[in-house]
């Protein structure tokens, strides 16, 4: 029982170690990852995981849940705080189950949806056909304008009103822009839709005031807790008061059981951190080194999607440099670069090739770097995806992404074993 984990298990110590070196000593660019704090891993690591709480803090159908229900109430009190909440629940374990959750609650199997399709920058969960959610309701899509690649609004008044949904899906994974909650209230209410907004990648912008918030405009906002808020692997729900009841329901007993109480109490010290000027200004920096990061790219010739970014996320347009998205995402991954392929608007490709990667600053900004390393990695990125046969290119970058790596270094007294 005393027995440290490289006594009970080296191997699998060693691969812990690995992938703690590989955090340490490559450029983690995918945007929905990031470096969660020493006392959110901790809580992660902590008793709370032995405990059952099936129900409410209050409510349990478990003895022996005092401490287990003051840390949900931190949790929700600290989110209902950060956001200016009416109501919140923290045990959806996952963005998708969060969003199950949701649709769950208002909606009855074959109901209508209207949301943005993967391939245009949404989520599975948003309806996709192999996902849950193209299966049990009628999902249709509304698109980005061909030319500017910006959410159109008006297209999308024109598709509400001639399928009338229930339900407005309102949040991306790769849409590098603003969005204007107020446009999008108006929509649903000349339909008499519910509007959700899915703020899983935009959520730490909102905590911290860089991004407009959802919450005075949509009735169910759902977010992960690990992208920019840099909390947990988790998610938590929001909604109005008198969604509630029909939330917590199809939270407990609707779709989960018993909840992840150590990933709760992580989740209360993340929102207690989010709500810190450090937070605030980390937030910042993570926009300020996006826009230096995508000017970067363009001075050295990479197309980026609608211009641009104004949030922690680009989308680059590989197929003027004849790349894929797979085929970038593996050469810088061997450079020490790592970013994700990505569809970007009206796509050709399949996504499991995509024409498209999908480069964001929140693990970097966490590491300390600010705007004089980006432009550099800007450079690096281009001199990989500009020379794709040069083995010696990828080499030579790979040894200054360490160098960097060196320089802003990160989890430095954090062991494994
Ligand atoms: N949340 C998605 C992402 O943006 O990476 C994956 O589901």
């Amino acid at each position: 029982m005393n027995r440290t984990l490289g006594q009970v298990d080296p191997e699998m110590a060693a691969v812990l170690a690995e992938e703690l070196e590989r955090q340490r000593t490559t450029l983690v660019m995918i945007p929905s990852e990031n470096y969660a704090s020493k006392a959110v891993l901790s809580a992660q690591g902590c008793v709370m995981t032995n405990k059952y709480a099936e129900g409410y803090p209050g409510a349990r159908w478990y003895n022996g849940c005092a401490s287990v229900d003051k840390a949900e109430q931190l949790a929700i009190d600290r989110a209902k705080e950060l956001f200016g909440a009416e109501h919140v629940n923290v045990q959806a374990h996952t963005g998708s189950q969060a969003n199950m959750a949701a649709y769950y609650a208002v909606l009855d199997p074959g109901d209508t949806v209207l949301s943005l399709s993967v391939d245009h920058g949404g989520h599975l969960s948003h309806g996709q056909n192999t996902n849950f959610s193209g299966r049990y309701y009628r999902v249709h899509h509304y698109a980005l304008d061909r030319e500017s690649e910006l959410l159109d609004y008006e297209s999308a008044r024109k598709i509400a009103h001639l399928y009338r949904p229930k339900l407005i899906v309102v949040g991306f994974s790769a849409y590098p822009r603003v969005i204007d909650w107020d446009a999008w209230r108006g929509i649903a209410d000349e339909v008499d839709a519910l509007l959700m907004a899915d703020v899983a990648h935009i959520v730490g912008l909102i905590a911290a005031g860089v991004h407009p918030s959802p919450v005075p405009y949509a009735d169910i906002i759902t977010s992960t807790t690990h992208k920019t808020l840099r909390g947990p692997r988790g998610a938590f729900i929001m909604c109005k008061r008198h969604l509630a009841g029909i939330i917590d329901r199809s939270i407990f007993p609707g779709i989960q059981a018993g909840p992840l109480m150590h990933v709760i109490a992580a989740k209360a010290i993340a929102f207690r951190e989010a709500m810190t000027n450090e937070f605030r200004e980390y937030q910042r920096q993570i926009v300020k080194n996006a826009r230096t990061l995508a000017e970067s790219l363009q001075e050295d010739g990479i197309r980026l999607v609608s211009g641009g970014t104004d949030t922690h996320l680009m989308l680059c347009d590989l197929r003027p440099l004849t790349l894929t998205g797979r085929d970038a995402a593996n050469l810088l991954e061997e450079a020490g670069i790592i970013v994700n392929k990505n569809c970007i608007p009206y796509d050709h490709q399949p996504s499991a090739i995509a024409s498209g990667i999908r480069p964001g600053t929140p693990a970097l900004t966490t590491r300390g770097m600010k705007e004089a390393e980006m432009k550099e990695i800007g450079k690096l990125m281009a001199r990989v995806l500009r020379n794709p046969l040069e083995a010696e290119v990828r080499k030579q970058v790979r040894e200054e992404v360490l160098a960097l790596c060196e320089r802003f270094p990160i989890y430095e007294d954090l062991e494994v074993a």
